[in-house]
């Protein structure tokens, strides 16, 4: 090639006849709403700088350069010299990016985003000399820097530093979410998991643009965050779980808030579930008060469900209710309280009314939304509240009255993203009470048409729960995530129009590799055509 030829290359300028002419589309989960591949090659380099224009992206900036630092080992210093001045790609191209002081490559964060992206959404624009990120919340950023992520080597994710080159084939991304709410559950209370493995689970979710995360910190078996006002709770509720293995199996507030702090970081909103009237257990352990009988009852360390109630006619249980919700919604920043309601089979009906009458008002009083079980939306026509659909049918009529009235409901349905069911028979891993749960029966079903009565308009988003009365480590919990997490992640976020199991399959088998790198365990279901 001539010199010409070279110097047109190096500036992303189209060249007939290259390879990059025709780039191959890259393999991104969840997949965006729109994009093209162009031409031209990004290469990050060690002089590469991360420039930032709007606040929104401080931490997402910070996310991308902390997962790449220890891969590249490029020092990818973050620049904000031009806070509240909008960049697009035309003054990019045309400035000289060594003479504005930026030298070689740079990825930059702005605003100004076409208005088609919406709330989470943003624009993404691969070119040799810079990769431009626009969005105009943070969410947005987050989003891009996942995606960003997705476009790296599979080797970008190691913690140990790699060789290069680090390249991305040019793109055009304009992308946004099918659904506001993408999210994963982890039951910390039939099984404790530690601060950093909840960590670890947090940042696989963000790879995915899963934004809420929802802790189950109570149920019979253990009461897992501290009560300043009800010390007990954990002192003795929080001192066991399933299988009987006891220690200080709970989480203080200090490392609670470090917890929602590190989700915070990754984009993610913490949602607390302590679940009521049903599942107490641990709590009727601690403290005698919470029966009706006035006795403590045994620790708990089966998995039988549907056994406790909260006494319902007690002005101390409501106190109780109180102490908690005000004491939780005191270090939870997100505007989600999950009050479960689940199963409540030791509470009769009108007492289940009687509950939910007397413990929703108090969920307001301290200024949150209650998200609860689908059972509890019986109890009430407050259309702000969520109910999480965790059914195995396709009609439920409280669910379907409620979305007629207005509620947007969270979908959760068990025989299809029960994280917790096992994928077939022979996984020892997991139960089966919804049925077994492959990798494409997971990813088989439409949540804006699946409830009878319950409209693509009538769906807030998605919800993976993955329940643990069988998993004890970061590897359980990771074998029954993946493929399935990433699965829900696609339900949640990539366009209806979009659904197809043969197109899909083989972007999953795709992201293995990354998984590799990352070293997590995932099941390699013979449905999906790993490489
Ligand atoms: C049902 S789903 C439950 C949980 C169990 C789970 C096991 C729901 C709201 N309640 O208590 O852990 O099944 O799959």
């Amino acid at each position: 090639p001539t010199l010409a030829a070279l110097l047109i290359a190096a500036s992303g300028a189209l060249v007939p006849g290259t390879a990059d002419a025709t780039p191959s589309p890259p393999q991104l989960i969840p997949h965006p709403a729109q994009l093209t591949p162009r031409a031209g090659t990004f290469t990050l380099t060690p002089s590469t700088k991360i420039i930032l224009t709007t606040r929104n992206a401080t931490a997402p900036a910070e996310l991308l350069a902390e997962t790449l630092r220890p891969s590249t080992g490029f020092r990818l210093p973050i620049a904000d010299w031009f806070i509240g001045r909008d960049v697009n790609e035309a003054e990019l191209d045309a400035s000289d990016i060594n003479a504005t002081g930026l030298g070689g490559t740079a990825v930059v964060l702005t605003g100004g985003a076409d208005p088609k992206t919406g709330p989470e959404g943003y624009q993404l624009d691969v070119t040799p000399k810079f990769v431009l990120i626009r969005a105009n919340s943070a969410a947005g950023h987050f989003n891009a820097v996942a995606t960003l992520r997705q476009l790296l080597p599979a080797k970008a994710e190691a913690k140990t530093r790699q060789r290069g080159p680090w390249q991305i084939k040019g793109a055009s991304i304009l992308d946004h979410p099918r659904y506001h709410h993408r999210g994963a559950m982890l039951d910390v209370s039939r099984h404790f998991f530690t601060p950093a493995q909840v960590k670890r689970y947090i940042d696989q979710l963000a790879t995915f643009k899963i934004n809420y995360f929802h802790l189950h910190l109570s149920d019979d078996q253990g009461w897992r965050l501290e009560i300043k006002s009800w010390p007990e709770l954990t002192k003795i509720g929080g001192s066991t779980e399933v299988g009987g293995r006891t220690g200080q199996l709970f989480y203080t507030q200090q490392q609670y808030k470090d917890l929602v702090a590190h989700a915070q970081s990754r984009g993610i909103t913490v949602i607390p579930e302590f679940d009521m009237p049903g599942h107490t257990n641990a709590a009727q352990a601690s403290y005698a008060e919470l029966n009706c009988d006035g006795q403590k009852r045994p620790l708990y360390t089966g998995i039988e469900v549907g056994f406790s109630s909260l006494c319902i006619n007690s002005e101390v249980t409501y106190k109780f209710v109180e102490d908690v919700v005000r004491e939780v919604a005191a270090i939870t920043p997100g505007p989600y309280f999950h009050i479960g309601g689940d199963e409540a089979h030791s509470t009769p009906d009108a007492d289940y009314q009687t509950f939910m009458d007397r413990a929703l008002p108090i969920v307001k009083k301290y200024g949150k939304t209650t998200v609860g079980w689908h059972e509890f939306i019986k109890t009430t026509t407050d259309t702000a509240v969520v109910p999480q659909f965790w059914g195995t049918k396709t009609t439920n009529a409280d669910v379907a009255a409620a979305a007629q009235r207005g509620n947007k409901v969270l979908m959760s349905p068990a025989n299809k993203i029960y994280l917790d069911m096992k994928y077939h028979k022979d996984i020892k891993l997991g139960l089966s009470w919804a049925g077994y749960v492959e990798v494409k029966d997971a990813y088989s079903w439409n949540p804006g048409a699946y409830l009878d009565g319950v409209s693509e308009a009538g769906v807030r988003g998605v919800e993976a729960p993955l329940w643990t009365e069988t998993l004890q480590t970061s590897a359980d919990i990771e074998y029954m995530a993946f493929p399935r997490l990433p699965v829900v992640a696609e339900l949640g976020w990539a366009p209806a129009s979009i659904h197809s199991w043969d197109r899909f399959a083989p972007r999953l088998a795709a992201q293995a590799p990354r998984w590799k790198v990352m070293g997590i365990n995932y099941y390699p279901s013979t449905q999906v055509p790993w490489q």
